[in-house]
């Protein structure tokens, strides 16, 4: 069971304290990985507060780009990035250079 998180506000006064608090019910990372021009399996049961680590493994440049705009991690060969999930709902996203490249994020709340 997870407690809810706290107001946004509260990122300010956590990094004043000795011990903050986190803004968001640790989550856990899950790994979807870009490979062979298509991304990987998305993993089932997110929720609010965890993370999805993009790693891209192929030889050119893509994207993890939300139809809605709430995300967009432009990664080079070879790179990875973060991307926090910070609301529940259903979120499908696409590589901005290769449309053929989509997936759907189902994110539960915490
Ligand atoms: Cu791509």
């Amino acid at each position: 069971m997870r407690a809810p998180h706290p107001v946004l506000l509260a990122l300010a006064s956590a990094a004043l304290t000795a011990a903050p608090a986190p803004l968001l019910a640790a989550g856990k990372t899950y790994v979807v990985t870009m490979k062979a021009m298509a991304f990987g399996p998305v993993p089932a049961g997110l929720r609010v507060g965890d993370t999805i680590e993009w790693v891209n493994d192929d030889v050119v440049r893509h994207t993890a780009t939300a139809a809605n705009k709430s995300f967009d991690v432009d990664l080079q060969p070879k790179a990875r990035g973060r991307t926090l999930l910070t609301a529940a709902g259903v979120f499908p996203f696409v590589c901005r250079f290769h449309p053929g490249m989509k997936g759907v994020l189902r994110v539960a709340r915490q």
